[in-house]
């Protein structure tokens, strides 16, 4: 295993910042910003550029995956982040009839068709989202960062536009602490962590989170429960940790939220 080494996560490829120039382009022709954060990281799952590119234009944000985070941390978040806030799951339909409901409260009434960009960091749900806004599936969606590369419209019935965008991260990501959650979330390729350090990071902020009483694995109870052996005998802690990264993105560890309302804004 990796031991006491932590390593820099860092992901900012050119893509994203030529694709920050062509949103700021774009945003002046947009009525509403809509950006999505994984519900999960609530803290260091919004970017601040993205928020400059926003300007004065009004906002919706959006906490994706509400069905892996933790209901009661949610709901703390929710009262920091205040009435421009909506929770999802974007895989179900029934998540988006408020969200449209609360695009249709924010434009100003007219016969315009009235555009939208979403916006976030990469694999934060930005295509699911627009997916479930349209009703089917249009945009391309995958559990990995940097899917979209390219900025694209999308028509919602008569009512609305919709563009889809590269997710763009902070050009550092601040904080060790922010950089192995947003590893674990998806939000940085799996080829630019050592995922054996970021189960490890993982789990030793869980045991101390819950006093030491977590039923859930570290990585070396998992990788022997689940038999990730070599010849020999060895443990495979490599593909372990993988699959335990996996584990926590499929939701197994139950509905962890990273980030907490209380402790972490004060920190921050
Ligand atoms: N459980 C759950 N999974 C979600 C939710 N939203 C998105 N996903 C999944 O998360 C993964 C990433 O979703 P995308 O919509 O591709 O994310 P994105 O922000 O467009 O990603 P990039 O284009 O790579 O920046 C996909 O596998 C989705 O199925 C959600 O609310 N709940
Ligand atoms: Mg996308």
């Amino acid at each position: 295993m990796s031991g006491d080494f932590e390593q820099v996560i860092q992901w900012y490829p050119g893509h994203m910042a030529s694709a920050m120039r062509r949103m700021a382009d774009y945003v002046k022709l947009v009525d509403v910003v809509i950006e999505v954060v994984d519900a999960r990281v609530p803290l260091s799952g919004f970017n601040p550029l993205l928020d400059e590119v926003a300007g004065n234009r009004r906002r919706l944000k959006i906490l994706s995956r509400e069905d892996l985070a933790d209901p009661a941390e949610t709901a703390q978040w929710m009262k920091i982040l205040g009435p421009e806030t909506l929770t999802v799951n974007a895989l179900t339909q029934g998540a988006f009839v408020k969200v449209k409901q609360r695009l249709r409260d924010l434009v100003a009434p007219g016969h315009r068709m009235q555009r939208a960009m979403v916006v976030g960091i990469p694999n934060s749900g930005k295509s699911s989202v627009i997916n479930g806004l349209v009703g089917r599936s249009v945009a391309r969606t995958e559990d990995r960062a940097g899917v979209t590369r390219q900025l694209q419209w999308f028509k919602v019935g008569t009512l609305f536009e919709l563009m889809d965008t590269p997710g763009i991260l902070v050009p550092r990501i601040g904080s060790a602490d922010a950089q192995w959650k947003l590893a674990l979330v998806g939000a940085v390729p799996r080829d630019h962590y050592d995922p054996e350090d970021v189960a490890a990071r993982f789990h030793r902020w869980l045991t101390e989170k819950t006093g030491g009483r977590t039923k859930v694995p570290d990585l070396s109870a998992f990788a022997q429960a689940r038999g990730f052996v070599r010849h020999g005998g060895e443990s495979d802690y490599h593909n372990a940790a993988q699959s335990y990264v996996k584990d926590f993105n499929d939701g197994k560890f139950g509905r962890i939220t990273l980030e907490s309302a209380t402790r972490d804004v004060q920190a921050a």
